[in-house]
């Protein structure tokens, strides 16, 4: 190849790089998020800091809605539906999970429950949403999830992983009883998150192993992560807001754990809905 052709090769390379579409808007998209987290950061109040920083926020159910779960009608009966749910009834999700992990909607199904979608439109975790995502956010999935021991090897979330729906997103836990290890309280490896620390990652990779972390891949990334896991224990009423772009797994433990699990994510999510309202 003559040094006119070796030339003209390398200038098409690094012309079509330099003028890669999908390349460039990622690298905006990655740049406005940025600068957005900059604004969601000085706005936020210390708690919502927490989040940014940690990737995690526990509040109580008086620290959100202003009353104990005994005075509170809407804890009351979100624990009821959460309550009616058992195997037998479960949806059967499309999973290999279904031995352990029982939840109440399909992938698509209508949530027709008052009280889970009541709790999503309050004022009061709309006052923390809109504060942690200046106001540019939408559910993505909502549903009550009933787990139970099994003696197989982890499975599923149950192994280290990050979400993969959006780089901006919350979780919302709500417990139905205490949650310790032994029914599986989630755990979290602080400072994970996407933009979220010193040591870790800018985005989140869909799979950084097939979609789960092995241990051993762990401590070769992140030899002490083990000094950054938080676990997730709580009383009965408890609220748990977690960053899950965060490594994360959860619920192995030997006795039942009842909790709703509902996500968000920011508008510019380019994942869609796992549900369906009933109005639609
Ligand atoms: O079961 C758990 O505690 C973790 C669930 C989980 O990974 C998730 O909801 O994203
Ligand atoms: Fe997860």
């Amino acid at each position: 190849m003559g040094v006119f052709e070796k030339t003209f090769k390398f200038d098409r390379s690094f012309l079509k790089k330099l003028f890669n579409k999908d390349l460039i808007f990622s690298k905006l998209r990655e740049r406005s998020r940025n600068l957005k987290r900059n604004e969601r950061i000085s706005k936020a109040s210390p708690e919502i800091k927490q989040i940014f920083e940690k990737g995690y926020l526990k509040l109580s159910w008086r620290e959100v809605f202003g009353e104990n779960i005994s005075q509170s009608k809407l804890y009351k009966e979100m624990k009821g539906e959460c309550n009616e749910l058992n195997f037998e009834d479960s949806c059967k999700y499309k999973s290999d999970k279904t031995f352990y992990l029982a939840k109440k909607y399909t992938k698509g199904s209508s949530i027709v429950d008052g009280a889970l979608l009541r709790f999503i439109h309050s004022t009061n975790i709309d006052k923390i949403l809109s504060q942690y995502f200046l106001e540019n956010y939408r559910l993505i999935y909502a549903d009550y999830w009933l787990s139970k021991f099994h003696n197989k090897q982890r499975v599923g979330s149950q192994l280290w992983h990050c979400d993969p729906e959006d780089p901006i997103m919350l979780k919302i836990f709500v417990y139905f009883q205490d949650v310790t290890e032994k029914n599986g309280a989630t755990e979290i490896i602080q400072q994970t998150q996407v933009e979220g620390s010193k040591c870790f990652r800018t985005w989140h990779k869909k799979k950084l192993s097939g979609g789960y972390i092995e241990n051993k891949e762990l401590k070769r990334k992140f030899p002490d992560y083990k000094k950054y896991i938080f676990k997730a224990e709580g009383k009965e009423g408890d609220i748990f807001f977690i960053d899950t772009t965060a490594l994360h797994r959860g619920g192995y433990g030997i006795d039942e754990r009842r909790i709703a699990n509902i996500s968000f994510v920011s508008m510019d999510c380019q994942t869609p809905p796992a549900w369906r309202s009933i109005y639609c």
